[in-house]
């Protein structure tokens, strides 16, 4: 399952089922196109459904199992409810946008997003022995215990959104590769910690201290431990900020094996890549880092506009920093009725990197016109702001509500996706649902 790709479970079968059920199960196809389970497929296939398969050998090939293929939790993800999975290796998992509709996402509806395998102290939950290195372009390296990390610097709870630059990756044509997140792969949780600059400061910053790279605890898929999983980092501007954490704890708990226990950095408003998970160092470097995956073309995108499907030269490629305004409607759920004599109220959640949302609308008349919802300040710098509008339709019938945030530099939202890029990040395009009124 090594050469296991990045991809939805569903877009694998539809493109060739045969080879879907080899990669996710390990069934190996028959020249008579009724493949059958074996040995570790079918170990596999059980824990995935949640029991042994009695008549496993009668099973086509490329049949979803059912269990799979109804329900939204799937693959179970222990503590996660209601996620839907694009993949189990790593595991990949986004929320849908109805299940994100608390105003502080709590932790069994956080995403996943995993490059690599949850360290097996983690998942036990065992931080014995966990230290923080801090080395590199600073004048006095530190060892932090998770004890020094509680005590000696200030301890902050702030509401930090965590999203991933890929999400919204679905939307793009040509296809990218890469998980296929549609909206779900955003959350914003109250995370506590110190402040990362107080971390720094206190390992002391060498003028030639330019950027950040972190090393997490997390094993690469070949199971190679001297292959780091992700490594990126952030310029110093942004470590520097207040609102830029060490954590050790999410919504009041220990931070879920899943999500980087039991320490990560959170890096608010930019690609959640920069919110190293299952933290074990600090590299401060004197140039931009250039750990795995902060080169070449990943979380990266064109420094100009380009056409769908263009190769772009590595040297026109720009790594992401901010990410853009965007805003999604958590209630209703798409697709739901509504009676024609209340009003629907209407409400979610906008959020931009490194700013503030100043406008939130919505509009019931594909963009014809346009209606203000009133709209939260964020619990804090690097939160998401709620908003929620009262809507009255004129007449019965199908409708979509288009929700659209502004920021305060005045960018708005697009309505279609915007800027094609190679790996397919950073699709803003305003979030619609379908309401059926009557
Ligand atoms: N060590 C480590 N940190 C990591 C990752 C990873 O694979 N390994 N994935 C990153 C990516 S791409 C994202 S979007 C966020 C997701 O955080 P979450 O899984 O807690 O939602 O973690 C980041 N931190
Ligand atoms: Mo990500």
């Amino acid at each position: 399952m090594t050469d296991r790709k990045e991809r939805g479970i569903c877009e694998l079968y539809e493109e060739d089922p045969e080879r879907a059920d080899y990669l996710v199960f390990g069934r190996v196809p028959e020249a008579d196109r009724r493949g059958f389970l074996r040995g570790a497929g079918l170990v596999a296939m059980g824990a995935v459904v949640g029991g042994t398969i009695p008549f496993a050998r009668n099973m086509p090939a490329g049949l979803i199992p059912a269990a799979l293929a109804e329900s939204t939790d799937s693959f179970v993800i222990k503590g996660k409810d209601g996620l839907r999975v694009l993949n189990d290796r790593p595991v990949n998992a986004e929320t849908p946008a109805h299940l994100l509709d608390d105003p502080v996402t709590p932790n069994n509806r956080h995403f996943i997003r995993n490059n690599g395998l949850v360290p097996e102290k983690a998942k036990a939950m065992d931080a014995g022995g966990w230290t923080l290195a801090v080395d590199g372009e600073v004048g006095s390296p530190l060892t932090l215990t998770l004890d020094d990390l509680k005590n000696d610097f200030e301890v902050v709870n702030l509401q930090l959104l965590i999203e991933c630059g890929g999400n919204g990756r679905a939307g793009f044509n040509p296809p990218a590769k890469g998980n296929q997140w549609t909206l779900g792969a955003v959350g914003c949780a109250v995370w506590t910690g110190v402040r990362y600059k107080d971390v720094l400061n206190k390992a002391g910053l060498k003028k030639s201290a330019i950027y950040t790279g972190h090393y997490g605890t997390d094993v690469h898929l070949s199971g190679d431990p001297d292959k780091p999983v992700l490594s990126r980092g952030l310029p110093i501007g942004k470590a520097m900020m207040d609102d830029t954490l060490i954590v050790f704890a999410m919504n009041g708990q220990p931070i879920p094996s899943w999500n980087g226990f039991p320490v990560r950095v959170v890096a608010p408003g930019w690609p959640g890549s920069c919110s190293q998970k299952w933290l074990k160092r600090i590299w401060v470097r004197d140039q931009v880092h250039d750990g795995k995956k902060m080169t070449g073309y990943s979380y990266r995108v064109p420094k100009f506009p380009v056409a769908p499907g263009t190769k772009v030269a590595k040297e026109d490629m720009k790594i992401i920093e901010a990410m853009p305004v965007k805003s999604l409607i958590t209630s209703p759920e798409t697709g739901k009725t509504s009676g024609l004599d209340s009003p629907l109220e209407v409400r979610g959640h906008a959020w931009v990197g490194d700013r503030k949302i100043k406008a939130m609308d919505l509009s019931i008349d594909y963009g014809a016109s346009w209606i203000a919802a009133q709209l939260d300040p964020p619990a804090n710098d690097g939160a998401w702001q709620n908003w929620r509008a009262s809507i009255k339709f004129p007449t019965k019938g199908y409708y979509e509500v288009w929700a659209r945030a502004t920021d305060d530099a005045g960018v708005m939202q697009p309505m279609t996706v915007p800027g094609w890029n190679p790996k397919g990040y950073l699709n803003n395009s305003a979030h619609r649902i379908a309401v059926i009124v009557g």
